[in-house]
């Protein structure tokens, strides 16, 4: 990976199940990533520093997993002027189904957005991304055009096997 332009970090290494399907995406587009563990309770200092930083690294947008009282998408968001996509992780050591993550994430104060997509939902933060950084990049904007049409293909073609009448 030579020069990122996406950046994903999780709080613990019990998130990487999870968070490994933005990765998988992105590796799908040949979309440049870096992946990291920062936890904004057990490592404040590493996530400012990373949050403060990750601009002048090339990075334009950051994908932020985490569970339980997931502050690292908010926090992250809190310094960066970068867009930060999050994903609620449905922990494997809590057992809110998720909830806790989710409000934790969706529910920030005016001023300081979080994209936040379902729970466990890293593959659409992935497509996310891909679509913000297609946005300015006519190359991944036609992969997500072609995405797109795949989608619709698909279903068509379950429908075709399903559809009586
Ligand atoms: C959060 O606490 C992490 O993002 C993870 O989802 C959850 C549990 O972490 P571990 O106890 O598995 O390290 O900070």
């Amino acid at each position: 990976m030579s020069k990122p332009v996406v950046s994903i970090v999780m709080g613990s290494d019990s998130d990487l199940p999870v968070m490994q399907q933005a990765a998988d995406f992105l590796t799908s587009f040949e979309i440049d990533f870096e992946l990291d563990i920062v936890s904004a309770h057990r490592t404040p200092e590493k996530m400012m520093d990373f949050a403060k930083k990750a601009h002048k690294r090339g990075i334009k947008v950051i994908i932020a997993g985490a569970g339980g009282a997931a502050h690292l998408p908010g926090m992250i968001a809190s310094v960066t002027p970068l867009p930060v996509i999050g994903v609620p992780v449905k922990s494997s050591s809590n057992t809110t189904e998720g909830w806790d993550s989710v409000l934790s994430i969706l529910q920030m104060p005016g001023g300081v957005p979080v994209a936040t997509v379902a729970v466990n939902g890293a593959k659409n933060a992935g497509i996310l991304a891909a679509q913000i950084l297609g946005a300015s990049d006519r190359k991944i904007r036609s992969k997500v055009i072609d995405y797109k049409a795949a989608l619709k293909k698909e279903v068509e073609e379950k429908s075709m096997k399903v559809k009586i009448g």
